[in-house]
């Protein structure tokens, strides 16, 4: 399979790639820009990117927005209760079907690489035991990783410890955590020593949800930060939401940034859901509720944008495009400067694929697998503004997703 006229990102001209056996065998610069090759799929002067990557979201929980009973609050905590009792219904064949209708709406826009938190504070682990299946059932469509997370806590729920330990035993590829809604700041902490404990045993990833919430108290993000860089292991840890970060007064920030630094983690925000669900408990002036994406990209640390909920007790919108949250993000996040804007891609490709730690997986670059996605503009700038959409995906060399232009029809002058 060859693809012609292709842009590539960053970089000047027009290229062929070759694919051969379901990996990129060559790219090479094209001298003219509009190359006409029988057989080719044309990308018509259009980007080809690495497929955009989904680093954060719950396929157990989505698709059940209002089961049995909305978020009228809309905080974490009411959704935290209603997804507790949803819980008591789930089964195999719900949990497994909601997934699959998940992952199809993400494999439409242009989506390969998963990571899902999956609630493994459940003791019969039903939900984990379905996205296992999950995992191979729809791998010809994307690669997941499963995040062992202990939704109602490792400390304070019963026989939580164990429930992370068999989780990572029966094939969670990451450990998770969230020490902000343990009972005590005491557990807190312990919580991370324990699951810092279980990735270094076992060789696993680590993706903790760390500070959900505006209480500038919450300060678990410099333990989590402190346990990965004396143990060497920065490069395969992720701190999620880190919402507290906007809550922090910057003599705190500008001492913990230090400690970031050094410690090399990743940090996912997810800035439509934490507009959401933060900020809940303020009148005004109301905080934004979201860490400091521009200040950690600009200070040299790898952040990401995910999406977190598809129509579930936290979050009742969601359609899979993570190029929805990239354009709310930079908003949000006060990123729309010309800079950013010219490498916003970043924060949905790059930039996610390195917190998945995916490594030579990943990206456009000969002998690296032929998964891509051709997007409906020429460059990052004009894919945000034109909130462009992946027009073609393809992986191991065949095309999973082909989107048919939209037509208008116009009338008058
Ligand atoms: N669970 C949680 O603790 N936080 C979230 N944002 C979601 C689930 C979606
Ligand atoms: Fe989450």
């Amino acid at each position: 399979m060859k693809i012609i006229n292709a842009v590539l990102r960053q970089q000047n001209g027009t290229f062929t790639l070759d694919i051969k056996d379901g990996v990129i065998a060559a790219i090479e610069q094209q001298s003219s820009n509009a190359l006409q090759v029988e057989d080719a799929i044309d990308a018509a002067g259009q980007l080809v990117i690495p497929p955009l990557v989904e680093p954060h979201i719950h396929l157990d929980a989505t698709l059940t927005a209002g089961e049995p009973e909305w978020n009228m609050s809309g905080t974490l905590f009411e959704g935290i209760e209603r997804w507790s009792q949803r819980k008591e219904t789930i089964s195999h064949e719900d949990t497994k079907k909601r997934a699959h209708t998940t992952i199809g709406m993400l494999r439409d826009h242009g989506i390969q690489h998963v990571r899902t938190h999956v609630d493994v504070t459940d003791p019969t682990l039903a939900a984990l035991k379905a996205m296992l299946e999950v995992k191979e059932e729809a791998r010809s469509l994307i690669d997941l990783q499963i995040v062992a997370f202990p939704q109602e806590g490792i400390e304070s729920y019963p026989n939580g410890r164990k429930l992370m330990e068999q989780a990572i035993e029966m094939g969670a590829d990451v450990v998770g955590g969230i020490p902000h809604f343990e009972n005590t700041r005491d557990q807190g902490v312990s919580s991370i020593k324990f699951l810092m404990d279980l990735a270094e045993r076992t060789g696993c990833l680590v993706d903790v949800h760390c500070d959900e919430t505006d209480d500038p108290h919450s300060r678990f993000l410099e333990v989590l930060a402190e346990e990965a860089r004396v143990r060497g292991m920065g490069a395969r840890v992720t701190a999620s939401h880190t919402v507290a970060m906007g809550s922090y007064d910057n003599a705190y920030c500008s001492k913990l940034f230090r400690l970031l630094k050094l410690s090399g983690i990743s940090f996912i925000s997810c800035p439509t859901e934490s507009i959401h669900l933060q900020g809940r408990f303020d009148t005004f002036p109301k905080r934004r509720g979201v860490t400091r994406v521009a200040e950690l990209d600009r200070a040299g640390m790898n952040v990401c944008f995910g999406q977190d909920s598809i129509k579930d007790p936290w979050y009742p919108l969601g359609n899979g495009n993570i190029l929805r949250v990239l354009d709310a993000g930079l908003h949000i996040c006060h990123m729309m400067g010309y800079q950013d804007l010219q490498r916003c891609l970043d924060l949905v490709t790059d930039n996610s694929a390195k917190a998945m730690h995916l490594g030579e997986r990943y990206g456009i670059a000969v002998g690296r697998p032929a998964n891509l996605v051709i997007l409906d503009a020429e460059n990052d700038y004009e894919a945000v503004r034109r909130q462009a959409k992946a027009h073609l995906s393809i992986r191991h060399g065949e095309v999973i997703m082909r989107r048919q232009p939209e037509r208008i029809e116009r009338y008058g002058m």
